[in-house]
C-alpha cells in the first residue's frame, strides 16, 4: 500500500504526561526533541489543543469514544464498558487492521483490536509485564523501547492487504519518571531552567491550589527524588521511608556532604523532578525517531498518517506543581502533530480550538467514515492545511471530578474561550476567571473585578450553554464510580 495508494495507514503515539511545553516545536526551554520536531516540520502542529478531562483513564476513554466522561462513563479511574461503541470497532468493521500496543489503563481487556499488547493498570518502566489475550508476559528491558519494538513487531507482521490502525501508547514519561540509565546520565547534573511562576504565592487565587497536594516543593515523596533508603530497610519500612517528603536532604557537592533545607532544597527538589521526567521523555523522542525510520526503510510513510499526542498536558513546575487535573494551561494542553504526506501543510501552527474528543472523529475521516450522531468531537483534516472552516468552535467545556482523590485536588468544571477562562470549583461554590490575553500564565483572578462582571457574565452563558448541549447532566458531580483500573484481569 505504499505510495499513496488505498486508504492510509493510521499510527498513533500517544505517551503519557507529555507536556507540550517539553516539545522543541511547542517553544521548550528545557529540553530538545529533534525527532518530534522533525515530525512536527513535516506536519501540522496544533497550538490550542486541550483535553476535557485532565486525567489518564478519561482521557483515553474519551479518545476512544469521541465523548466526554459523562457519556463514555469514565469520570475518573474506573472500568471501562468495552461493550460500547469506540473508534478501533468502526475502523476494524470498515476493514482496518487495528492494534492496541503499551499503556492502556481502563481495567477492562482492549475491544475491537485484532492484536493488543498492553501494561496491566500503570505498568512499570524495567522489565515489564504486559497481558494478551493469551495471558501475562513479562519482556527485559526498558519500556519505551520495548512499546516501540512491539510496535515495529505489529506493523512487520500486519496483514499487507489491509490498512492499518495502531495506537502505540507509552507509559513514560508518568510518575515515578525513571529514566534508563543512558537518558538519566544525558541529563543527570543539568541544570534546567525554572518556569517563571514556580514561586507562585497564589494570591488572587481560590482555596483549591493551596490545598492541592502536587506541589513541588511540598510533596515530592524520596521515591520520587530518587533518594536511597539506607541499607538494612526493607519491605514495609523501606517503602514507608520512600513515602517521606523530606524537608532535609543529605547530597555531595565535589565529594563533601551538604544538607539541603529551605530554599535551597526546594531548587533541588525541582532540578531532580525536571532532571528524570526529561530523561523520560528524551527516550520517547528517541522512539518516535526509530518508528518514524522504520516507516521510512519501509516505503510506508508517504500513505501512512503519523500523529503524536500524550493523554493531557503536565505541570512542570508551574505553578510550584507536577501532575495535572486542574483546569489551568499546562495541564490541559496537549501536543498534537500531524504529519499526512499530500493532505497536511508541513509547518502549518494551527491555532484553531481542537479537543481529545475531536480524535476519533479524526481517524475516522481519515478513513473515509462519517461522524456517529452521539460522538461529541468534530473531525480535524479540515484544519490540517489552512485556516479552521467558518463557524469552528472558539470555546470548550471542562470537568474534572476526581474529588476526594489524589493529590487531594478540587473537583471543578469551566470553560475556556479564545481570550478567556472560567473556572467553576463547584463543590466548594468558588470561582476563578481569567483574561488569557493579558494574563497567559493565570496569575490574576479577576472573577470579583467590577470591571470584569460583564465578562464574566457572558463567560457564565457560554459555560452553561456548553453543559446542556453535551448533555452533561451532572452524572457525577457527586458521586464516583468505583476504582477499577489498577486490577486488571488477564485476557477475560
Ligand atoms: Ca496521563
Amino acid at each position: 500500500m505504499a505510495g499513496g495508494q488505498g486508504r492510509p495507514n493510521i499510527l498513533f503515539i500517544m505517551s503519557d504526561d507529555h507536556a507540550a511545553h517539553a516539545i522543541g516545536a511547542y517553544g521548550s526551554r528545557v529540553n530538545r526533541t529533534p525527532n518530534l520536531d522533525r515530525l512536527a516540520a513535516s506536519g501540522v502542529r496544533f497550538v490550542n489543543c486541550f483535553c476535557v478531562n485532565s486525567i489518564c483513564s478519561p482521557s483515553r476513554a474519551t479518545i476512544l469514544t469521541g465523548k466526554y466522561s459523562h457519556l463514555n462513563g469514565v469520570p475518573t479511574f474506573n472500568r471501562f464498558d468495552g461493550s460500547q461503541p469506540t473508534v478501533a470497532k468502526y475502523l476494524r468493521a470498515a476493514g482496518y487492521y487495528t492494534g492496541m500496543i503499551g499503556k492502556w489503563h481502563l481495567g477492562s481487556d482492549p475491544t475491537g483490536f485484532d492484536q493488543w499488547t498492553i501494561l496491566p493498570g500503570q505498568g512499570v518502566y524495567d522489565n515489564p509485564a504486559f497481558l494478551t489475550p493469551n495471558g501475562r508476559r513479562v519482556i527485559q528491558g526498558y519500556v519505551t523501547d520495548i512499546i516501540t519494538d512491539l510496535a515495529i513487531d505489529f506493523l512487520s507482521h500486519r496483514p499487507k492487504d489491509k490498512p492499518f490502525f495502531l495506537m502505540c501508547h507509552h507509559k513514560a514519561p508518568h510518575r515515578p519518571w525513571d529514566p534508563d540509565a543512558r537518558h538519566r546520565a544525558m541529563f543527570a547534573g543539568l541544570q534546567i531552567p525554572e518556569p517563571a511562576t514556580l514561586r507562585d504565592d497564589y494570591a488572587t487565587r481560590t482555596d483549591a491550589i493551596r490545598e492541592c497536594t502536587q506541589k513541588v516543593f511540598k510533596d515530592l515523596t524520596r521515591r520520587d527524588l530518587k533518594l536511597e533508603p539506607p541499607a538494612g530497610l526493607s519491605g514495609e519500612a523501606r517503602n514507608e521511608w520512600l513515602r517521606v517528603k523530606p524537608t532535609e536532604v543529605e547530597v555531595r557537592v565535589e565529594g563533601q556532604a551538604r544538607t539541603l533545607r529551605g530554599d535551597a532544597l526546594d531548587a533541588w527538589k525541582y532540578q531532580r523532578y525536571l532532571q528524570d521526567y526529561l530523561a523520560c521523555v528524551q527516550s520517547i523522542d528517541d522512539n518516535v525517531g526509530r518508528l518514524l525510520d522504520w516507516l521510512d526503510r519501509n516505503g510506508l510513510s508517504a500513505n501512512t498518517v503519523v500523529i503524536y499526542t500524550s493523554d493531557q498536558g503536565f505541570f512542570l513546575g508551574d505553578h510550584g506543581l507536577y501532575d495535572k487535573r486542574f483546569m489551568y494551561e499546562a495541564s490541559v494542553r496537549m501536543p498534537f502533530l500531524v504529519r499526512w504526506p499530500g493532505v497536511a501543510k508541513p509547518g502549518l501552527a494551527q491555532e484553531a480550538m481542537a479537543i481529545n474528543p475531536d480524535f476519533a472523529p479524526t481517524f475516522l475521516d481519515i478513513a473515509g467514515l462519517e461522524t456517529p450522531a452521539d460522538m461529541q468531537g468534530r473531525s480535524l483534516a479540515p484544519l490540517l492545511n489552512g485556516p479552521a472552516p467558518a463557524g469552528w468552535r472558539t470555546s470548550y467545556y471542562y470537568r474534572y471530578y476526581h474529588d476526594p482523590g489524589d493529590h487531594n485536588t478540587r473537583a471543578h468544571y469551566g470553560v475556556r474561550t479564545m481570550t478567556h477562562k472560567l473556572i467553576y470549583f463547584w463543590k466548594k461554590h468558588q470561582w476563578e476567571m481569567y483574561d488569557l490575553t493579558k494574563d497567559p500564565d493565570e496569575l490574576h483572578n479577576l472573577y470579583l473585578d467590577p470591571a470584569q462582571q460583564e465578562t464574566v457574565a457572558a463567560l457564565k452563558r457560554e459555560l452553561y450553554r456548553l453543559k446542556r448541549e453535551l448533555k452533561d447532566d451532572d452524572q457525577y458531580a457527586y458521586e464516583q464510580p468505583p476504582p477499577g483500573v489498577d486490577a486488571q484481569a488477564t485476557g477475560k
